[in-house]
């Protein structure tokens, strides 16, 4: 073994491989897992039964009720959703629906949707995705626009994007074409450079586990 990898040897032993191992590990979880932009849901509504009150296919109710409805306030043809659906329960305060995803930590996922105006009345919609909130005030009789709401994952695991349209009046923000997209995430590719650091370094810590290993045997 060379001058240089006994230096090393000398750091492990002395404090028991935990430096080396966790200056290996830190730099292993500096780069995640390097992702390409990817579409992992969408829907445009349109394979639903127009009907009062139901829950979409591939949804869940957050709040309240939902309706799905045809006509022009549809960005795609032939259905939408009418966020307010109505309950007639007067503790309802928002209606609105949901959708699970399983998110993993470090990439950045973009929800694009369509919202439009209800006939003759403005409505403001809370848009939450993973951990991030937005609110859209959306103006009466506005045509069918796109909006994108960002997320970077903190963490992983199940999470939820859910559209909430606030009141309880049967009269709500149009939503249609949803889809969740993963961003491009290139920054967090490992550089050749750094790949190779990181397979000399792990190279280095199986030679010296050996070596101890061999050590112990004598
Ligand atoms: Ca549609
Ligand atoms: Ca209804
Ligand atoms: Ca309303």
């Amino acid at each position: 073994m060379n001058n240089s990898s006994n230096n090393q040897l000398r750091v492990y032993s002395k404090h028991g491989g935990g430096i080396l191992m966790k200056t290996m590990l830190a730099m292993v979880l500096a780069f995640p897992p390097a992702t390409h932009a990817a579409t992992i849901f969408s829907d445009n509504f349109d394979t639903n039964t127009q009907a009062q009150d139901v829950t979409p296919a591939g949804w869940f109710i957050d709040a309240g009720a939902v309706d799905i409805i045809g006509g022009a306030k549809c960005h795609s043809s032939p259905n939408c959703v009418n966020l307010d659906g109505h309950t007639n329960d007067p503790r309802v305060t928002e209606n609105g629906i949901g959708h699970l995803f399983t998110a993993t930590t470090g990439v950045t996922y973009d929800l694009l949707f369509w919202l439009a105006g209800a006939e003759g009345q403005a409505n403001t919609v809370d848009v939450a995705l993973g951990d991030n909130t937005f609110t859209f005030l959306v103006a009466a009789d506005d045509a069918p626009s796109l909006h994108t709401v960002s997320w970077l994952a903190t963490h992983g695991g199940f999470e939820t994007f859910t559209f909430g349209n606030r009141g309880n009046d049967s009269v709500g923000a149009v939503l249609d074409d949803v889809r969740l997209d993963t961003r491009e995430a290139q920054a967090t590719t490992p550089e050749p450079g750094a790949s190779a650091l990181i397979g000399s370094g792990l190279l280095t810590l199986g030679l010296l586990f050996r070596k101890r290993q061999s050590r112990r045997r004598k």
